[in-house]
């Protein structure tokens, strides 16, 4: 494949093509660059759905119900899977291996699962780059499921359009999850295994939780959707509420402000990237850890040598 050829081919969405470039971006090859300067200018038309919560809430159903939805609108649906707990790949994702193969031969969908190594949230830079791929690829609709701890559901909902946060009728899960930060980035909850007891009194909870809140200033009010996903009950309802929130965002001039700010965060990491490398060439790693003895002999302060290698840096980017 020779480059120019290559990008044509993602563009028409030959599948090798966009797994061949998705690879290069996950394996940090320094072409991933190119590629992707190159995709950029068909980047922009795909609705980025984020789906998180706790390990066990059906989040991978809910993603296969929902792909499924949206194939028989024959929109094109492209999964990103970054959820350690439960792999995409390997037959567990789509509930069982005939939906499985179902949905895998369709070259209206792609399902890829990616690894979350090397970044501090669930969602790498690595996986927002992937998505990238696929939107250019003419993908309508990104998927990205991740799973709720810590700093990744700040970054899904960075990553996303619409974030759907997924919580379960069990003991206090719901709680949790709104204590751990869940609250601030979903655009609507999905309560799944409603067919579970205590799903009504889980709802009330949650229901109250959200009214405590101050919503004073906000004119998007998230809603909370019963589902039972195992059963494909309440798609057609997310689906709904997903275009719903679109709107919303697309009529208030919302859209356009997240992806702005959104590109606003990715540029300055991409700049940070380029300078942090540039800082720490050979010589400057050197003579740092050359200085290290007579900092800790007090000779010198960690001050003093922060400034000198900085002041270095300077220097040769002034030249
Ligand atoms: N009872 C019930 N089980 C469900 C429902 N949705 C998913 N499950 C099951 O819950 C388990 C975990 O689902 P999975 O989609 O892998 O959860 P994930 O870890 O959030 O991706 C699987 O065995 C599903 O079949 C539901 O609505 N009701
Ligand atoms: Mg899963």
């Amino acid at each position: 494949m020779t480059p120019e050829n290559f990008i044509e081919r993602i563009f028409i969405n030959d599948k090798r093509a966009v797994a061949r470039a998705i690879s290069i971006i996950e394996s940090g090859n320094s072409n991933s660059t190119e590629i992707l300067k190159e995709l950029h200018k068909k980047i922009g038309r795909a609705y980025r759905i984020g789906i998180t919560g706790p390990p066990g809430a059906g989040k991978s159903t809910l993603t296969n119900q929902l792909t499924k939805y949206f194939r028989k609108q024959n929109k094109k649906v492209g999964v990103i899977a970054v959820d350690p707990t439960s792999p995409f790949t390997g037959g567990a994702l789509l509930g069982d291996r005939v939906r499985m193969s179902e949905v895998g031969s369709d070259s209206g969908v792609f399902i890829r699962s990616m690894a979350t190594r090397g970044s501090l949230g669930g969602l790498s830079k690595k996986t927002i780059d992937a998505a990238d791929v696929l939107d250019a690829a003419g993908y309508d609709f990104i998927i990205f499921e991740t799973v709720g701890v810590g700093q990744s559901e700040l970054d899904v909902a960075r990553a996303a359009d619409t974030t759907i946060v997924v919580l379960v009728p069990e003991s206090g899960d719901s709680i949790q999850a709104m204590k751990a930060g869940l609250m601030e980035i979903a655009d609507f909850f999905v309560l799944n295994k409603s067919d579970r007891p205590g799903s009504e009194s889980a709802l009330v909870a949650l229901k109250t939780i959200l009214m405590l809140r101050d919503h004073t200033e906000k004119s998007w009010l998230p809603n909370i959707i019963k589902a039972v996903a195992s059963e494909n009950s309440g798609t057609k309802e997310i689906a709904d509420e997903i275009e719903r929130h679109h709107n919303y965002l697309e009529q208030n001039g919302l859209l356009k402000e997240k992806r702005e700010s959104n590109y606003k965060v990715r540029i300055k990491e991409i700049v940070e990237h380029l300078l942090k490398n540039e800082l720490w060439k050979e010589k400057r790693a050197e003579s740092l850890e050359a200085s290290l003895a007579k900092v800790v002999e007090g000779e010198t302060s960690p001050y003093q040598i922060a400034e000198t290698l900085f002041n270095d840096f300077k220097s040769t980017i002034q030249q």
